[in-house]
């Protein structure tokens, strides 16, 4: 049986669109890219690079239709820096991007991968050549972050994913400044028990506003005898109030089924950190980490995506 709805979100049939091997230095992986469009049209992928003592920078790969012809910076994009930044000791990962229209820059939330676990970090740029690096905004253990456009009764939100026990959930939080952080809100629980998304959540690509809320994409994992399977599911959250979840799919909507997604460094997995919105305003590009491995793209319809959830919820 499949175990996906080919009308939601259908693969590229170039995929995978980006492997190390196109890459114009020594890479060992490349996935889990954060994406832009950029004001020209062009697509920008953030792309993590794991090189071969394990440690991910972030890369900036450009391409005029999403899809190949890919421009890469010949040199590591973002990298860590431990000396000024002691919690990106081993590495960045996982970034995610958003456009803040009241900053004119994009704010990348990332992965700093410290000695006490993964925690969240906050750069703006305007440019992805220069980066205003924040640090480290949620302390260990704590990851899947990404912070919403614009402000939500006068303060910033971020979306993250702080480990608990047992399951570990959706959190928002906010700041007025993007340094201090509080208000912390559940806002949506992975489900325990015999779920698809039993034992952890967290957010995929940024959430994308539409007329009936945000519309988040989050991935789900389910550990079983062989190892975890990440997939991902679809939910909506108040536009004004994005910890109130609307409506959440009972059935995960994407898995991996390809054999560059079910096989590869971690088996089984499908990760976006990024999507865009085409000029239509309904069409959505979805980037995705493939087995973290490799970078893929599947493409769908918000109208579609929306009806159904509204009847699947
Ligand atoms: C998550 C993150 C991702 C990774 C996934 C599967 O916890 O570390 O970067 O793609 O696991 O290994």
């Amino acid at each position: 049986m499949s175990n996906q709805h080919p009308e939601l979100f259908l693969r590229h049939p170039f995929n995978p669109i980006l492997t190390a091997n196109d890459w114009p230095y020594p890479a060992h992986s490349v996935f889990n890219p954060g994406a832009a469009l950029l004001p020209d049209g062009t697509t920008l992928l953030l792309c993590r690079v794991e090189d071969r003592r394990g440690h991910s920078h972030l890369c900036a790969a450009r391409s005029a239709n999403g899809i190949d012809n890919w421009k890469i910076d010949s040199q590591p994009t973002l990298l860590a820096d431990p000396g000024h930044f002691p919690e990106e000791l081993w590495g960045i990962e996982d970034p995610r991007i958003t456009y803040v229209p009241e900053l004119r820059q994009y704010a990348v939330v990332y992965t700093a991968y410290t000695r006490n676990g993964p925690g969240v970090s906050l750069a703006l740029t305007e440019d992805f050549h220069h980066f205003d690096r924040y640090g480290l905004i949620m302390q260990p253990e704590d990851k899947d972050a990404a912070l919403l456009p614009c402000r939500v009764g006068g303060n910033w939100a971020l979306i993250h994913r702080p480990v608990s026990f047992p399951g570990a959930h959706m959190w928002i939080s906010y700041s007025s400044d993007l340094r201090q952080w509080g208000n912390h809100k559940l806002m949506m629980e992975a489900r325990l028990g015999g779920w698809w998304d039993a034992n952890k959540i967290g957010l995929s690509s940024p959430p994308v506003e539409t007329e009936q809320g945000w519309l988040v994409i989050y991935h789900g994992v389910r550990q079983n005898a062989a190892g975890s399977i990440y997939r991902l599911g679809l939910a909506l959250f108040d536009l004004h109030a994005p910890d109130q979840c609307l409506k959440r799919s009972d059935e995960w909507i994407f898995g991996p089924e390809k054999p560059y997604e079910q096989c590869g460094d971690v088996d089984n997995v499908i990760f976006p950190c990024g999507c865009t919105i085409a000029p239509d305003g309904d069409t959505i590009h979805l980037y995705y980490g493939s087995a973290d491995s490799s970078i893929a793209l599947a493409s769908g319809s918000i109208r579609a995506i929306l009806e159904w959830l509204e009847q699947h919820s």
